[in-house]
């Protein structure tokens, strides 16, 4: 009799390169983002209450390869995961790529599996090869099948159908496989999850999620201690809005759906009592889409008395903040979320499809100024195509103008099977610097386009570059009074990702010396000095943004 398919290993995939992982080990905990894998949690919940001779073992490659790096030991993926097969033995592997941050890795872990397991089940999930699998040439062919969007529903009937129990699979696009009896098993349809709290709860307990914090953090919860035990959790799937640069809407779908603030607390109780999670962080794309939900889950929490905060690191859409909602969530634990700005011109919202117009920009941002409980940063984009020099000086202008705590600024990349992707692949833009990856009728190459800055990007990034320097730095609003503190605990925490920013040093001298800690002050003066002295890049920097180092 066939053997069946029930022993699963589910491999995340890290989205850092071995050169990362092998050579920058002396650099410690802060420097690495360590999100446990949600993806996973859900799919291994939804496999085991399907398919009750199911067995299941994550590998976190991601955080495997950290826990190496930081032990100095030599990261190697092949290893670890030949390792994990011997032990495990499993019928079929499943990978995880969401970013395209992720492909290389997952790339070169699917090819050693095929190559030396020929019987093995290969299968990937995730946003990024939701988006690549249509494309030609996609660097699929190391898998069975890929399966696409959200997959509660379709990777337990994919088993179902290795396993001849099923005859019909949704959301599972054969790849380079024997495994399929009839094409006509494998509709074109997906099956969306339109009552969110249907889902069993996430399999938290399926990686050692209580310590992960104690190898990185995540990026959202600077606002928070470094020993706080740290996880997230997803309450929304969907975004009401359609930004032409965003994979939300083509991998979910459309409308928000939302899990009730009872199942919310749910989550966060177990969260919380047995897993001993102090911080969580929600990466829900469109959390404040009802704001009697969020208000609701803000006065449960209120009413727990829990030693907990939370934070919004994926972003709030401004449009829907006002000043009771920011007082239930200050008061209920939020101590940070993002908030997705992107452009500072309003025709240059229109093109990007952003819901967000000066006039509530006007409206929206002087409320955050009231509620400074919460550290705001702004995020925005520069280099959209056929973005001109003009718009581009408005959105430093608005980065420049708010009271946000930071800014984040990023070039624009289009991620694949978004709108902006799709019409750069049908040449609907004039801009040159898009041109690298651009050709009439063959697939929009991403990964080599990300990989090629042309003159005119590194002129945009070179300029972003600078504009942060000024904006976050130079003219730092809370080191120039708002939030001395805060400042100081942001330049902290940049000197720890790179030791020699002569700007953060200067930064922190001056934030010591309004708190007058005159031993810092000497520290980060000479820290400055001795950066400036031995660089003429941190020289050039200082004089051209005419910041002067306090030395
Ligand atoms: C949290 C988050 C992060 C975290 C890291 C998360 C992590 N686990 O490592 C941080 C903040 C570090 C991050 C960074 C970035 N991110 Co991000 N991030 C997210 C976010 C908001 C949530 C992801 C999540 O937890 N979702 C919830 C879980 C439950 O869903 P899921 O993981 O998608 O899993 C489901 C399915 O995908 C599927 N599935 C997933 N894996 C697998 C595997 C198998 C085998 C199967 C069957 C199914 C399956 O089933 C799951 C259940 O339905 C998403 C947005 C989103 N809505 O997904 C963006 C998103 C993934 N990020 C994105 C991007 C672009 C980035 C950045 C490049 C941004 C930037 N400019 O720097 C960086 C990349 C990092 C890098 N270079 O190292 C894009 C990816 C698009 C793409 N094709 O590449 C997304 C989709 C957002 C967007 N705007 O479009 N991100
Ligand atoms: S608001 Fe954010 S999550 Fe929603 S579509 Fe726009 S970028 Fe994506």
């Amino acid at each position: 009799m066939k053997k069946k398919v029930s022993k699963i290993l589910l491999i995340n995939t890290p989205r850092l390169t071995l050169k990362q992982l092998n050579e920058y080990s002396e650099r410690s905990k802060y420097y690495w983002e360590v999100y446990p894998p949600l993806g996973f949690m859900y799919i291994s919940a939804a496999v085991k209450n399907e398919i009750d001779y199911s067995e299941i073992k994550v590998l976190d490659l991601h955080i495997e390869s950290i826990k190496k790096s930081q032990k100095n030991q030599t990261v190697d993926w092949l290893e670890m995961t030949e390792d994990c097969m011997k032990s495990f033995e499993p019928d079929m592997v499943a990978i995880s790529v969401m970013f395209g941050a992720s492909f290389e890795s997952a790339q070169c872990v699917g090819k050693f599996l095929r190559k030396n397991y020929p019987d093995l089940v290969i299968a990937s999930g995730g946003v990024h090869v939701t988006g690549i699998v249509k494309e030609k040439n996609n660097g699929l062919e190391f898998n069975d099948f890929v399966i696409i969007k959200e997959s509660e529903k379709h990777f337990p009937q994919l088993i179902k159908y290795l396993n001849e129990e099923t005859d019909l699979v949704n959301g599972v696009i054969p790849i380079k496989t024997n495994k399929v009896r009839k094409d006509e098993h494998f509709t074109k349809d997906t099956d969306t999850i339109e009552h969110v709290d249907e889902l069993p709860i996430p399999d938290y307990g399926i990686v050692d999620i209580k310590n992960y914090y104690k190898h990185g953090i995540l990026s959202a919860a600077q606002t928070v201690a470094y020993d706080t035990p740290l996880a997230t959790m997803q309450t929304v799937r969907g975004c009401t809005a359609r930004c032409t640069f965003c994979s939300v809407r083509n991998f979910n779908g459309f409308g928000v759906r939302t899990h009730s603030p009872e199942r919310v607390l749910k989550e966060i109780e177990i969260l919380y009592d047995k897993f001993g999670i102090r911080h969580i962080d929600f990466v829900d794309d469109d959390f404040t889409v009802s704001r009697s939900r969020v208000i609701e889950i803000c006065k449960m929490l209120i009413e727990k008395k829990y030693n907990l905060t939370w934070s919004i690191g994926n972003g709030i859409r401004l449009g829907t903040l006002d000043d009771e909602l920011l007082t239930y969530m200050a008061d209920s634990g939020c101590t940070y979320f993002s908030l997705g700005i992107e452009s500072g011109d309003d025709k240059m919202l229109k093109e990007m499809k952003k819901p967000l117009t000066l006039k509530i920009l006007n409206q929206k941002a002087p409320l955050l100024e009231k509620h400074s409980r919460i550290y705001y940063r702004a995020n925005f984009i520069t280099g959209y195509p056929d973005e001109t020099p003009e718009q581009l000086n408005r959105t430093f202008e608005c980065a420049k103008n708010f009271s946000w705590d930071w800014c984040l600024f990023s070039l624009c990349k289009p991620l694949p099977d978004t709108e902006l992707y799709n019409k750069l692949l049908e040449n609907k833009f004039e801009d040159t610097k898009f041109s690298g990856g651009k050709k009439k009728n063959e697939a929009y190459n991403f990964q080599e386009h990300a990989g090629i800055v042309a003159d005119e990007e590194r002129k945009i990034f070179e300029l972003t570059y600078d504009k942060n320097l000024e904006i976050n730095f130079k003219l730092n609003k809370n080191l120039q009074g708002r939030h001395i503190k805060r400042a100081i605990s942001d330049f902290e925490r940049v000197t720890k990702l790179s030791e020699s920013h002569a700007f953060a040093w200067n930064c922190l001298a001056i934030g010591y010396e309004k708190m007058q800690l005159q031993e810092k002050v000497k520290f980060a003066k000479n820290k400055t000095k001795e950066i400036v002295n031995n660089s003429s890049y941190w020289r050039n920097k200082f004089e051209r943004l005419e910041f002067k180092p306090i030395y």
